[in-house]
């Protein structure tokens, strides 16, 4: 989920860190789809296996007659041993809590990466390495919510065909992302402990960032569009931020390479010490160096300079400090524990957005003033927020689902206090195609972590 540019943020401010840590308590999904989850080790399916193997093993002995009789009972012992070890597999689409695919907690690492130059002796210092094993919760908790997003957009990458609705994409992603981190947040405080991090951006051709589907709504994906799907998933307030952009036509491949290339030169450039305005830099000469031919015009792509990457912090999705598709004169720096959304944003428009449409996502402001609410809507709507999101970002359709109703004036009381800050659909000019890749990486005291890291982007 994009940052807009500080300028038009400045009562970001340090001052909450959220809701504390709250122990990941639920382990019961039972899947309906696919594979029985509880205790495959003891499925019919197998038991089937188990046969087949044997049966196959018997047509091999059968010219030995005379040592058969030992060796099959040998043969039974070493399959009642291999049962137990049978773990579960995903299913499509994806239902299998990542916790069972990984009981041991050993969740699979992002990709790290070796600090240069002067940050070089993190590699092997000892006191970074210390540090770095004090983290461990922390870095559990984000890399079994990284892994629930390499399995779910997986899913989606698959499955996600024109003709199908914005409203069914939503959907099949977030149940999915819902199943495989245990939670589906349906009672009050359970989307706290894990589930969405924030709302499911579906984002198409010109609108560039923070529109989903509200109830209702009926836009069918077309063939010709360029779509960005942008999903969070926290664990423990630990929020992974990733994007990616999928076309079902070649002529916007261009378009497509030169926003993943400015992304992995974001990642690449990034590390402790860096500053944000150069890094912005870096992004911008990547992302201009490509041109994409639509129509027999050619189109420059351009860095979306209204749209930022941004750091996390728990429980909050835009910490504050932003980082720049073009060179700026920020000399913020990055730092060792960081936490930052690397995502850029490149188009053939003008490279400004506005903002434009419905508005879908909001999130409670963590520096709310305190009013006193005389709409009781509005006071009772925001004990559900408090009680269901915190400082998460929502959008209206996890309110529908957790059964609000009736709820846009008190809402939009909550918004015109300032207690709740809403997102408009930021949009590039009409007819303009824009493309997003994002990933999250964590400063590590001794090395740099890309977490969401997959082998797709
Ligand atoms: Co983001």
């Amino acid at each position: 989920m994009a940052a807009k540019t500080p300028s038009d943020h400045q009562d970001n401010k340090l001052n909450a860190s959220g809701p504390g840590k709250i122990k990941n308590t639920s382990t019961t999904h039972s899947s309906t789809i696919g594979v029985s989850t509880d205790d495959p080790g003891e499925g019919s399916d197998d038991d089937a296996d188990e046969h087949a193997t044997d049966a196959l093993e018997l047509v091999g002995e059968g010219e030995d007659e005379g040592g058969s009789k030992k060796k099959k009972s040998k043969k039974k012992k070493k399959s009642k041993r291999k049962k137990k070890k049978t773990l579960p597999v995903q299913t499509e689409p994806p239902s299998v809590m990542i916790s069972q695919l990984f009981p041991n907690g050993n969740y699979p690492k992002g990709e790290e990466v070796e600090y240069r130059d002067e940050n070089r002796y993190r590699t092997t210092d000892e006191e970074k390495r210390y540090l770095d094993n004090t983290k461990s919760d922390f870095l559990s908790d984000y890399r079994q919510a990284a892994e629930a997003h390499r399995q779910v957009r997986h899913w989606a990458q698959k499955n996600i065909k024109p003709g199908q609705t914005l409203t069914e994409i939503a959907n099949g992603i977030e149940d999915s992302v819902r199943r495989l981190v245990g939670h589906d947040g349906l009672c009050e405080g359970d989307s706290l402990v894990a589930g969405m991090g924030f709302p499911l951006g579906l984002n198409i051709d010109e609108i560039a960032a923070h529109f989903s589907p509200n109830a209702g709504n009926k836009t069918v994906l077309q063939q010709s569009n360029v779509l960005k799907v942008d999903i969070g998933i926290h664990i423990n307030g630990r929020i992974v931020d990733s994007a990616f952009t999928m076309s079902f036509d070649p002529v916007y491949d261009n378009l497509l390479a030169a926003v993943k290339d400015a992304t992995n030169t974001g990642l690449r450039e990034a590390g402790i010490d860096v500053r944000l305005g150069e890094l912005g830099g870096y992004i911008q000469e990547a992302m201009e160096s490509y041109e994409c031919e639509i129509n027999g015009t050619a189109y420059p792509i351009r860095p979306i300079r209204g749209l930022n990457g941004h750091n996390i912090l728990p429980y909050r999705i835009h910490g504050t400090k932003s980082i720049p598709s073009v060179r700026t004169d920020d000399t913020t720096k990055m730092e060792e524990g960081d936490v930052f959304a690397i995502e850029t944003f490149g188009t053939t428009g003008t490279g400004r957005v506005v903002d434009h449409g419905e508005v879908s996502h909001y999130s409670l402001c963590s520096d709310a003033p305190k009013v006193d609410l005389r709409l009781s809507s509005a006071k009772s709507l925001l004990y559900t927020i408090q009680k269901n999101f915190g400082t998460i970002p929502f959008c209206r359709r996890y309110l529908d689902r957790i059964g609000q109703e009736k709820y846009l004036l008190g809402l939009n009381t909550l918004v015109k206090t300032g207690i709740v800050e809403d997102y408009p659909p930021l949009v590039d000019k009409k007819g303009s195609y824009t493309a997003q890749f994002e990933h999250t990486i964590l400063l590590r005291p001794n090395v740099k972590e890309i977490i969401s890291r997959g082998d797709d982007y």
